[in-house]
């Protein structure tokens, strides 16, 4: 099949095969490149409208026990630790909210602090899901990494609405590669875990690392399975001291492909494009590939960091509803209101 029949016939509503996914990804051409573009803001803009939802990001721990290979933060790298307290963490979630984001990430690396409690169980980490619920009101994601199916059910009952864990591939062996010592399984099952306990869930994907289109297919196919109600692509971007910092890094056109291409197979699902690839330059065009999401939101007097990007555009202020509203409106779109988004999550 060409790529304009698969296009055709994605645009029409019907899923397609792993060859045909692998047509629309493989692409080079640049006008085949707009008219996937185009068709993927088309159907976004069916679902959603011109409205897009922003979300705060709350980095709260840097300490991590694992050895992602590609992760700045991984435990044996010299990367920036912090671990913020409870009244600075719900002090940001409260500026954030003023700020106009519709949901708080709260994210931290797979911490043993909060995690291997032992006697004190998990009440400090619950208790600041609590607090930034309180003191908000809005909608909480939580990305704690890979953890038991009692924390998940806790996290819920604690107000968390959604929980983010990415497996980055769902090629085992590369997975193996990225993650060494996480098991797939149990990552995976974490999600299923959190979606049996009610938790909304977000799925993800790494690109430039050696993956093939076939496996980009693949994992969308476990996306379906998922049934998660927020996807995402980020690009690898290479971190000093770890072992894949000579990995060379890709340019985004990977990423705005598979982000166009998720749209046009779910087109009611929420898709990220995060400011934590490119910063504030890269936005403009993972909206115009289809993206419905803003991430990485993070205030400039926080000393909070990013993932990827562990401080691009962060202190300047780039980061920010004021930074990226003006972009969204270049594109046509603007924020949506808390109560949409919240409307959005009931639905
Ligand atoms: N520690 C938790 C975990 O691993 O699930 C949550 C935070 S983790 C840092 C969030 C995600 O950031 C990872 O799953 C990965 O997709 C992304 N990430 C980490 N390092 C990255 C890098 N160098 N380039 C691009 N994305 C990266
Ligand atoms: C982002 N830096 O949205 C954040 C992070 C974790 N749920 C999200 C990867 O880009
Ligand atoms: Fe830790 Fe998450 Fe980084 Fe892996 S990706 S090293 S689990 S912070």
């Amino acid at each position: 099949m060409g790529f304009y029949e698969a296009l055709e016939k994605v645009s029409a509503g019907e899923f397609l095969n792993q060859e045909e996914i692998a047509v629309l990804l493989s692409t080079d051409d640049e006008q085949e490149n707009r008219d996937l573009f185009t068709a993927a803001c088309k159907v976004r803009n069916k679902c959603f409208s011109n409205k897009v939802f922003l979300y705060g990001f709350v980095y709260f721990s840097t300490y991590c026990r694992n050895k992602c290979n590609f992760c700045f933060y991984r435990a044996v790298n010299k990367s920036i630790r912090y671990r913020k307290s409870l009244k600075e963490i719900v002090d940001i979630a409260v500026s954030l909210k003023k700020s106009g984001i519709h949901l708080i990430d709260l994210t931290m690396g797979e911490d043993p602090y909060y995690l291997d409690r032992g006697k004190a169980g998990y009440d400090e980490l619950l208790n600041i899901i609590k607090q930034v619920k309180k003191a908000t009101n809005l909608p909480v994601m939580i990305s704690p990494g890979t953890v038991s199916e009692k924390l998940l059910e806790k996290m819920k009952d604690s107000g968390a609405e959604w929980y983010a864990c990415y497996q980055e591939t769902h090629n085992l062996n590369l997975y193996n590669k990225l993650r060494p010592d996480q098991p797939y399984q149990k990552r995976y099952n974490s999600k299923l875990a959190a979606k049996e306990n009610g938790l909304l869930i977000e799925e993800g994907l790494l690109t430039g690392l050696g993956e093939n289109v076939y496996d980009i297919a693949a994992s969308f196919y476990k996306m379906k399975e998922l049934e998660a109600q927020q996807i995402r692509v980020m690009t690898f971007v290479p971190q000093k001291g770890t072992p894949m910092e000579q990995f060379s890094a890709h340019d985004n056109k990977m990423e705005l492909k598979i982000i166009a291409v998720m749209r046009l197979l779910f087109p009611d699902r929420l898709i990220p494009a995060s400011l934590d690839v490119e910063g504030i330059d890269g936005l403009k065009k993972r909206i115009n590939a289809g993206a419905n999401v803003v991430t990485s939101i993070i205030p400039p007097d926080s000393g909070l960091a990013g993932v990827s990007q562990s401080t691009l555009n962060i202190k300047d202020g780039w980061r920010t509803v004021q930074g990226v509203v003006p972009i969204l409106q270049e594109c046509g779109l603007a924020p949506a209101s808390v109560s949409e988004y919240k409307n959005w999550l009931k639905n």
